[in-house]
């Protein structure tokens, strides 16, 4: 889909900062970073939303997530804790029509960006 944003960035037409990729998945750096290391972990196939997945396009995306979580913990070795959220169609606050999942780590001092 050449429209969406997210496909841009997938195929590299527009930057990113990248956290993980394989062949069905892609985690980059949230742009607006509601915490530091805010990511988003995406499907490389374009689907609007949840509603749109299968069981195997759910497998793939959802397998990801301890992965990138522990790199997350990793880097960030103040991190205490880990939000995981998925907005699904606009009335639930879905901005960018390319389904993704934030994980936005959690810091005992949240506002602290240092
Ligand atoms: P949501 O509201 O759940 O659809 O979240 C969409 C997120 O996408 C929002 O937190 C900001 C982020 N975002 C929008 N455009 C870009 C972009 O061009 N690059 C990156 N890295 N993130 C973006």
């Amino acid at each position: 889909m050449t429209d969406c944003i997210f496909c841009r960035l997938i195929n590299k037409e527009i930057p990113s900062y990248k956290v993980y990729e394989d062949e069905k998945v892609c985690a980059f750096l949230d742009l607006t970073q509601v915490t530091k290391g805010h990511t988003l972990i995406v499907p490389k196939q374009h689907v609007q939303d949840i509603f749109e997945y299968d069981e195997t396009l759910a497998a793939d995306v959802f397998s990801r997530i301890p992965k990138i979580a522990r790199a997350l913990e990793a880097a960030f070795p103040d991190m205490a804790g880990l939000n995981m959220i998925n907005n699904n169609k606009e009335l639930a606050y879905q901005s960018v029509f390319h389904s993704h999942i934030h994980l936005i780590p959690r810091y005992t001092k949240d506002d602290d960006f240092s």
